[in-house]
């Protein structure tokens, strides 16, 4: 039965440097961490027979329709989880694309065991109240180095969705205290927003995209149009969205039929705003992701991001990019919107994910000018700052964002060459960095392609109607995509034969 599952002839393949997708593959596994396993192993199927019980465990307690496998989080080591029934996966997903530099680096481990680290861990502040001495300095090592060029203002916050939830309200806020004009605030504005009426609460809306996900709070859920278990039996707000560029890829062999489709786009934003405008729901300022993920891995141009930079400068109000999912170097460069050469810094830009704590870069004009405005307990952890430092770090000194460029290339053209290989099944290879993307024939055979992948130990997701993504960490090697597309050939061909 082992013998059945176990993948470790894969890796003597790739070591022996017998495959080559497009650039020649590496003679030897380069190790990125020394505690980091050779391959993929597995012992059962997977979900296995400890996974399942602990499944059946949990269930008396909550929902579990969503666990694919319960994790070894003290054995699962850089770019392979282990589970509890002994398995070792190749991890090309990272927890909905959220661990920047492996499973229990030795830099993250080293930062926990510090003596001076220790009254971080142990006390979780109200950081808009009590910060600690250093919190300055953190924001300024961990989050500030890296801010987009063009912002220099940072807010942290807990989670992905809260760091969109609380841009949208710095949104609505400036664009009130414009439109106030230098007035203060009233006792009528003060009286009827406690009970929720204008002109306290004001009709504003967000602008964003079809197939957009940015978060399951209230607001965030005004700006999210993907997958209905996030929607479904909440009142939620009734803003105006425009259709995201639908592109044909490559993108650069179709370069006069995209440009038609983002023209066409960007019309419907204007549209849009007008419409709401005259619905007397003001849009307030416009949210995109410059990758869209959830909703299938959808590309624009820098054509597409320049007209939507100008169409809010026209109409004067901020452009937020969520960078929640493409933040942190998967694309090869630290802002995945950092590739549209905009004419300015987008007003705001969110993140969590891979930086380990939410939050969001912003411009002068969208800071608040009372005290608890932007506020909750916690605003985000302290002691995600210490590890983001040591993230932040290990990016420049390792030369991270070039790494990703180049294991990018290498994956992308092993996803070009399956796909010639396996016409009608495969297609629309797609993707920047390692951010990459491939679609299959149909939602059935990628759930087919995703379970046999993870039975032959490599973890991978699923978004959009029927893509699969790729959202590993930032220490993938050439190496570890030769391993995957191993695996991927050996599951792909079962299919179409
Ligand atoms: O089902 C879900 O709620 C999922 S699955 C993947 C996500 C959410 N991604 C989170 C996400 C994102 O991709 C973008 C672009 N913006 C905001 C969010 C929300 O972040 P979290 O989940 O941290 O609240």
């Amino acid at each position: 039965m082992a013998a059945l599952w176990s993948t470790r002839t894969f890796v003597s393949t790739v070591t022996r440097g017998l495959r080559s997708y497009g650039t020649p593959a590496v003679a030897e596994v380069v190790k990125t961490d020394p505690l980091e396993p050779d391959g993929p192993f597995v012992r059962t199927e997977i979900p296995g027979p400890m996974s399942r019980e602990l499944i059946q465990e949990l269930d008396t307690i909550q929902n579990t329709k969503a666990v694919s496998f319960f994790v070894d989080y003290q054995r699962s080591q850089g770019n392979y989880i282990a589970d509890v029934d002994g398995n070792v996966l190749l991890d090309l997903y990272t927890q909905i694309a959220s661990v920047p530099i492996g499973y229990n680096h030795p830099r993250l481990i080293d930062a926990v065991m510090k003596d001076e680290n220790r009254a971080t861990f142990v006390n979780r502040p109200a950081l808009g109240v009590y910060p600690p001495r250093d919190f300055s300095a953190r924001l300024k090592n961990a989050l500030l180095s890296v801010a987009p060029p063009g912002l220099s203002q940072v807010q942290t916050m807990a989670c992905g969705t809260c760091s969109v939830e609380h841009s949208q309200k710095a949104m609505f806020i400036a664009y009130q205290r414009r439109k106030r004009g230098g007035r203060p605030i009233s006792k009528e504005d003060i009286q009827s927003c406690i009970e929720g009426k204008a002109p306290g609460c004001p009709s504003l809306s967000v602008l964003s995209f079809k197939n957009g996900l940015h978060g399951r709070t209230m607001g965030a859920l005004g700006v999210t149009h993907a997958k209905w278990p996030l929607k479904l039996d909440f009142p939620v707000p009734d803003w105006p969205y425009a259709s995201f560029p639908n592109l044909k890829y490559p993108l650069d062999q179709f370069v006069r039929e995209n440009r038609a489709e983002e023209n066409n786009c960007l019309e419907e934003v204007r549209e849009r705003i007008h419409v709401w405008d005259m619905k007397d729901c003001p849009v307030a300022g416009i949210i995109i992701e410059p990758i869209q993920s959830e909703g299938g891995d959808n590309h624009a141009t820098p054509y597409f991001f320049q007209g939507l930079q100008d169409i809010a400068q026209e109409y004067g109000i901020p452009l937020m990019m969520d960078e929640v999912q493409t933040g942190c170097g998967s694309t090869g460069k630290f802002w995945a919107h950092e590739h549209f050469n905009l004419r300015e810094a987008p007003d705001i830009v969110c993140f969590s994910k891979k930086m380990l704590t939410g939050g969001f870069y912003y411009k002068d004009h969208l800071r608040p000018e009372e005290g608890h405005r932007i506020f909750n307990t916690w605003l985000g952890d302290p002691s995600k700052l210490i590890f983001l430092e040591e993230v932040v770090n290990l990016v420049k000194e390792e030369g991270l964002l070039e790494r990703v460029e180049d294991t990018g290339s290498h994956l992308l053209c092993g996803l070009y060459e399956m796909q010639e290989k396996y016409p009608g099944l495969l297609s629309k290879a797609r993707g920047v960095g390692t951010y990459c993307a491939i679609d299959v024939k149909d939602v059935e055979t990628r759930e087919n392609i995703l379970h046999r992948l993870r039975q032959k130990g490599v973890n991978l997701g699923a978004c959009g109607v029927s893509s699969i993504r790729f959202r590993p960490t930032l220490l993938l090697r050439r190496n570890h995509v030769d391993i995957f597309l191993d695996v991927f050939d050996s599951v792909i061909s079962d299919l179409y034969s």
